[in-house]
């Protein structure tokens, strides 16, 4: 057993082999001991599991930071053009696993923990995620880090220091309870203060006009920024790129000491505190009222610091290479920014390049429009950022006469250019006055204005982008429209999480190139209906399958039966991802079994249908959907007459690190949004790859994998995005027929079948328009037929084996294209233009 207590050898002297690059289990045994030691977080007489992981962890973050500063030297010797990802979120979970593995010394590791007592999967455990985004949008940053990595590419990601990430999910018996999520309770190993990167932030103060006519904003608030930065290894090269997040200061002067003296604590200390709250908490993503001001002051505090350190860099470079001109800018800096969150990078490069730097306004505009680009994630209205003109004019009055300005020369443009569209002008202007007291500045149309390259994340949200959201800016700009539909990285979501698939597609390929080259899989294809393949598959399922019940048994105190069909769906808790179809399809199932002899029921398909994800805190229906789910299972799991055919289990707390559990063990995913509003989604890869089934709806990426893999690899049901429009007018006019099924389903949930809480809210939502009744505006009354059809060529489809093998042996051969190499490589050639530097 190598848990619990180990003595640290307090004898090690700093020994000469304790080199951060050491390759012998022997030598990094002694470096792990060395920080183990000298770390000045812990009393160094305990050595325990935790102790040992933060030992560990600093003895990898050493040998990176060697890797890193090879890197940076490197870049600013060949100063190649860069890519800076700017991104209000980054969910990067866990980094240990993902660090030796990229280094390749996973095996050295293992051994040197076990010289010492401890074991590596067990130490890995110990290290808490980091939360810093919300969801989908989050993690897609992460993945594209990695392959930035990888690939060699020249680029960072810039992003901001929450104090607090996404809450912490505990389940009660009223539903969801959020906590605070303190990430850094402890410390992070990963993280390196840079006490030299530190610049000024200002909010409020007036604009001031000199004599020349140049304006300088003034006066105000200045926060400082100071850069912490994360170290990004690529997969087996020397390539370490960073993730530089900022953290808000006051400005060291700012401390009123005579009012301090004086008993004025809080006074004295307020720019402290303001500083403070600008990175206290993640905003939890999705509408919300709550916090705007904040918020603006987070997207501002990451696009101001991060324009400075890009200019700094690009001037730092100039140096000593002659003359040079601002018009090169563009040619050494690509931006991309990750929806609209970050857009006010657009107001402040033009004040940067302007009232700094003393361009004029055709010059300034040239070099931002040539940096930006920006990526389209949504094209729900209420997730198209509109910011009070008011509040923006407050707390950024240059920024707003610049967006003004903006927006006055391209409407003078469309008048001059495009007289057709000048009708159209009201809804593409960037200022929306309509209503003078509540004028609005539109974020998404000052990226569009702006940008050179706007993309969506899947082919089918890109052609929505084109056809309807951005349609007038189309016949504006026809070049500006591309499309990348994401990836996700192969390293963290197979090789890592699922090390048993991973050798067996490595021991039938042949080689391990699939890592880097993930289209190399599609070689399965040929051993699909092998029997020695499919009875390797089966166990490698078997084996992930029992690992995640366990893991169930752990956090629910729920056994479930690795015999029965696992059945996923994780992911936030929305309206339009439908968690609310699936329920129903589970009471069906449930009220089915009940109504059945036990003879019936043993020629059923046994199920385990687990859904997880966070709602946000003031969404009520979300909520209300997961104690939905909640009550549905304590009926479910206790009944004695279904309990071996059918679970429902809630997985609390889901987050990247359960999903590295929970997506090896799935058989069947349920990706089954609303057709045309999912842009991508991208768990739905994740699932595919690790020879996960998916049911789901031709929406988002889910038209691309099915392509990819074969219709008949993939469970389809429910309207097509272009259907959508009508069925919903026509369900406002009563042309709706409801099946049955979706009657009964409804009705036992009414009867009080799952206690006494108060559904009726929720399933009014599914109704008319009249009281919570939306009309059923996410159509799940439309979708119900077919879903519970699809589920039926499911439960058919797993009984039998050899089938269901193949099905699943293809969806992993046909998952090479979500590979975020793919997605990066194409950014870097399609709208980035930089290059790979690979480090010597
Ligand atoms: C997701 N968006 C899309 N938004 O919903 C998903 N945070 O289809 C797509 O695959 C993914 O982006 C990556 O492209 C989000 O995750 C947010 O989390 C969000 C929205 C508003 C404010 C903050």
């Amino acid at each position: 057993e190598h848990n619990g207590s180990v003595p640290i050898d307090t004898t090690t002297k700093i020994p000469a082999e304790a080199h951060p690059l050491a390759e012998k289990p022997a030598e990094i045994a002694s470096n792990i001991n060395y920080h183990a030691k000298f770390s000045p977080h812990f009393s160094p007489f305990k050595f325990e599991p935790e102790q040992a992981y933060y030992a560990t962890a600093e003895s990898v973050r050493d040998r990176l930071i060697q890797q890193w500063n090879e890197t940076y030297n490197h870049f600013h010797k060949v100063d190649p053009k860069q890519t800076y990802y700017l991104s209000m979120e980054y969910l990067q979970g866990r980094a240990l696993t993902n660090a030796i593995g990229n280094l390749d010394i996973q095996h050295a590791y293992a051994d040197a923990l076990n010289k010492l007592g401890h074991d590596l999967e067990n130490i890995t455990e110990q290290e808490k995620d980091a939360a810093l985004g919300n969801g989908g949008l989050g993690r897609l940053a992460s993945c594209f880090l990695d392959s930035m990595a990888t690939l060699n590419l020249p680029a960072w990601g810039y992003g901001l220091r929450y104090r607090y990430g996404l809450f912490k999910q505990k389940i009660t018996k009223d539903g969801q309870e959020e906590t605070a999520e303190n990430w850094l309770e402890k410390f992070s190993p990963w993280e390196v203060v840079r006490h030299d990167v530190i610049y000024p932030v200002r909010f409020f103060g007036r604009v001031e006009v000199n004599p020349t006519g140049s304006r300088k904003w003034v006066e105000g608030e200045v926060i400082q920024a100071l850069a912490y930065d994360v170290p990004i290894p690529g997969y087996k090269t020397k390539n370490t790129i960073s993730l530089r997040l900022w953290e808000a200061k006051a400005v060291a002067e700012d401390f009123n000491l005579f009012e301090f003296n004086d008993g004025q604590y809080e006074s004295a200390a307020q720019l402290h505190s303001k500083a403070q709250q600008i990175c206290a908490v993640l905003y939890p993503g999705d509408a919300t009222e709550e916090g705007k001001l904040l918020r603006l002051k987070q997207q501002f505090f990451l696009c101001s610091a991060s324009l400075q350190d890009i200019i700094f860099r690009f001037k730092e470079r100039r140096d000593g290479k002659g003359s040079w001109q601002w018009s090169e800018f563009p040619s050494k800096v690509a931006v991309q920014l990750n929806d609209t969150h970050p857009t006010l990078a657009i107001p402040e490069l033009m004040r940067l390049l302007m009232d700094d730097e003393g361009l004029g306004w055709d010059e300034a505009w040239d070099v931002t429009t040539r940096t930006i680009a920006y990526t389209n994630h949504t094209v729900l209205p209420e997730a198209l950022e509109k910011w009070s003109l008011a509040v923006m004019r407050k707390l950024l009055p240059r920024h707003i006469e610049i967006i003004e300005e903006i927006d006055k020369r391209f409407v003078a443009m469309v008048h001059s250019t495009q007289p057709d569209l000048e009708s159209k002008l009201p809804s593409l202007c960037i200022l929306d006055t309509s209503n003078p007291q509540k004028s609005v500045v539109r974020m998404a149309n000052l990226c569009v204005v702006t940008a050179h390259t706007v993309n969506g994340v899947a082919q089918l949200h890109s052609d929505i982008l084109k056809a309807e959201l951005f349609v007038d800016y189309v016949s504006i700009w026809p070049t500006k429209f591309q499309n990348k539909t994401n990836g996700i990285t192969p390293r963290r979501w197979l090789r890592y999480c699922n090390p048993e698939l991973s050798s067996i597609i490595t021991k039938w390929l042949k080689t391990d190139e699939w890592v880097t080259n993930l289209d190399l899989l599609t070689k399965l294809r040929q051993f699909a209906d092998n029997e020695d393949l499919q009875a390797e598959w089966a166990s490698a399922k078997m084996a992930n399958k029992k690992r995640l019940a366990d893991y169930i048994l752990q956090v629910t105190g729920l056994s479930i039966d690795p015999n029965s069909l696992f059945d996923i769906q994780v992911k936030r808790i929305h309206e339009y991802k439908r968690q609310l179809l699936n329920i129903l399809g589970a009471i069906y199932r449930y009220k089915k079994l009940k109504e059945m002899n036990p003879d019936e029921r043993a020629k059923t398909t046994p199920r385990t249908i687990m859904i997880g994800g966070k709602a946000f805190a003031t969404y009520t229906n979300a909520k209300r959907i997961v104690k939905l789910v909640n009550d549905v299972g304590a009926v479910v799991n206790t009944d004695p007459e279904v309990n071996n055919y059918l679970k429902v289990v809630f997985v609390p707390n889901y987050n990247v690190s359960v999903a590295e559990v929970l997506i090896p063990g799935s058989e069947l995913s349920q990706h089954i949004s609303t057709a045309g509003m999912e842009a991508s989604g991208t768990s739905n890869m994740k699932f595919a790859l690790n020879g996960c089934l998916i049911i789901g709806t031709l929406d988002g990426a889910n038209v691309e994998i099915r392509e990819e893999i074969g219709k008949e690899n993939f469970f389809l049901f429910g309207a097509e995005a272009d259907e959508v429009p009508k069925l919903r007018k026509d369900r406002e006019n009563g042309l709706f027929k409801p099946d049955p099924r979706f009657e009964e389903a409804k009705q036992f949930i009414r009867s009080g079948a799952f206690g006494t809480y108060d559904y009726n809210p929720l399933l009014d939502s599914l109704e008319g328009n009249s009281g919570y009744g939306r009309g059923d505006y996410f159509l799940v009354g439309h979708d119900f037929p077919s879903y519970m059809d699809a589920q039926a060529k499911v439960d058919e489809a797993y009984k039998d084996q050899k089938r269901w093998l193949k099905m699943s042996i293809l969806s992993t051969a046909g998952s090479g294209k979500f590979s975020s190499d793919r997605t990066i490589a194409q950014y870097a050639k399609e709208i980035w233009n930089i290059e790979e530097c690979i480090v010597p």
